[in-house]
């Protein structure tokens, strides 16, 4: 059955063209910079906006009109699984994500849920070997269960850890068989909504334990992908423990698990921790962790993770700028971890909705080509911190100086007044090179 009625394959018309259903700036195979577009950006389909929820939101039930609403949850979803490969083949994304649940109902037993689970992954399977798209990475949805309720890998109850150790393991298998390119560690619940009932200390020791012995079973089973932590700072608890960037790979060094992790950074979980996600990739970066990126972003006037199809060029020029000086995401890819509004309902909408997303980031990755190109906002930098380049501030630099000599330098000094700096120039300058290109 065809699931996205004669909507033919997307292909690139460009910026003019009045086809909603062509690509503007999206090039699969024009080459920037030494990469072609395609290559810059491994599009990856997320599962569960896509095909699971339904638009569902706490006020209201599932709005989105769908082919397989009101059937036999199996038979659902296999269908699901046909609509999701002709999705990628009409967008012409090569990945998907998914969480274990997104694929085939929850049943009472664990035994039985693993059973309809692998049939799932069986027909998965099948289509990947028939079109060659690719699993980016896999995860547990170790949330959505009532029994996560106060948390999984730092619930306080040892039972629940342990269910969710053999539901990671279970994935974690599937991860292996279906050879995804990565592993997600997102800890929805990791985190807390009092501290009149948690003992953070233990919960934390509990969660590292957790992650440790998935490197161990890794490694026992010779799983190749790359494991991720994706921090997000609230929702659904009030405290979650891998807040931002810097908290993740903090509490990474601490347990001495840096070494196999590295960052799944999400642009409207930036938004929430009070960052912009250009001070997330740059921390990553700067870490060396900079490993895949949940593509979304959240509306300004919303404080909940709105998930909405990136179409923010100046979003798209900052990511792509990380991105680029990054050399690419080496072991990742980008994820619309994004939803259609709920009024958007159709199946329609969601090709519009991923063609505006693709659309958008490749938009930016030529703008933020042009601008490393030219080199314009780096040498403005570079002069900026030109004073450490010699005398006294090459001394600091290369960390060979002492307060004494520092007191003996400053106390004769001549203060000359600083130089501007000048954001406002820079902004305008930015806007040119977006809106003249
Ligand atoms: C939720 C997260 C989630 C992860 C995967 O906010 O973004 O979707 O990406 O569990
Ligand atoms: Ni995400
Ligand atoms: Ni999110």
């Amino acid at each position: 059955m065809e699931y996205f009625k004669g909507i033919e394959k997307a292909v690139y018309k460009g910026k003019d063209s009045n086809d909603a259903f062509s690509f503007k700036h999206y090039n699969a195979s024009e080459t920037i910079g030494n990469k072609t577009m395609e290559e810059w950006m491994p599009f990856a389909m997320s599962w569960w906006h896509t095909l699971a929820s339904g638009s569902s939101d706490p006020f209201g039930s599932a709005a989105a009109t769908r082919p397989w609403n009101g059937k036999e949850p199996l038979e659902a979803s296999k269908m699901r699984v046909e609509a999701g490969f002709e999705l990628m083949q009409k967008l012409g994304i090569n990945y998907f994500c998914f969480h274990d649940r997104d694929l085939a109902p929850e049943c009472k037993s664990l035994k039985e849920t693993n059973e309809k689970l692998d049939i799932i992954i069986g027909l998965i399977e099948e289509s990947m070997n028939k079109t060659g798209k690719k699993l980016l990475w896999a995860t547990s949805s170790l949330f959505t269960n009532p029994r996560y309720m106060h948390g999984a890998a730092t619930s306080p109850y040892a039972d629940v850890f342990a269910i969710a150790s053999a539901q990671t393991k279970k994935t974690m298998d599937i991860a292996k068989k279906l050879n995804a390119k990565g592993y997600v560690f997102w800890g929805g619940r990791e985190g807390y909504e009092t501290l009149l009932n948690t003992d953070m200390k233990r919960e934390l020791e509990h969660l590292a334990y957790f992650l440790s012995m998935a490197v161990e079973y890794k490694e026992k089973i010779g799983f190749k992908g790359q494991f991720f932590i994706e921090p997000k700072p609230k929702e659904p608890t009030k405290h979650q423990y891998d807040f931002d960037a810097a908290t993740t790979l903090e509490f990474l060094y601490h347990y001495k698990l840096d070494k196999y992790f590295e960052l799944n950074l999400e642009v409207n979980h930036a938004t929430l921790a009070g960052h912009t996600m250009q001070h997330e990739m740059q921390v990553a970066r700067n870490h060396n962790k900079l490993g895949s990126v949940d593509i979304n972003y959240g509306d300004t006037f919303l404080g909940w993770d709105t998930d909405m199809f990136l179409t923010n060029i100046y979003d798209a020029v900052f990511m792509m700028i990380e991105v680029i000086k990054n050399g690419g995401l080496k072991n990742g890819g980008f994820n619309f971890d994004a939803k259609v509004r709920r009024p958007s309902h159709t199946m329609e909408d969601l090709v519009y909705s991923y063609i505006a997303g693709m659309d958008t980031l490749a938009w930016g990755l030529r703008i933020a080509d042009k601008i490393i190109r030219d080199g314009f906002f780096d040498k403005f930098i570079e002069e900026r911190y030109s004073s450490y380049n010699s005398g006294i501030g090459a001394k600091i630099e290369s960390k060979s100086t002492s307060f004494e000599e520092l007191f003996d330098y400053a106390i004769n000094l001549e203060e000359k007044g600083l130089p501007s700096g000048n954001q406002e120039m820079l902004e305008a300058k930015l806007n040119q090179f977006i809106y003249n290109n």
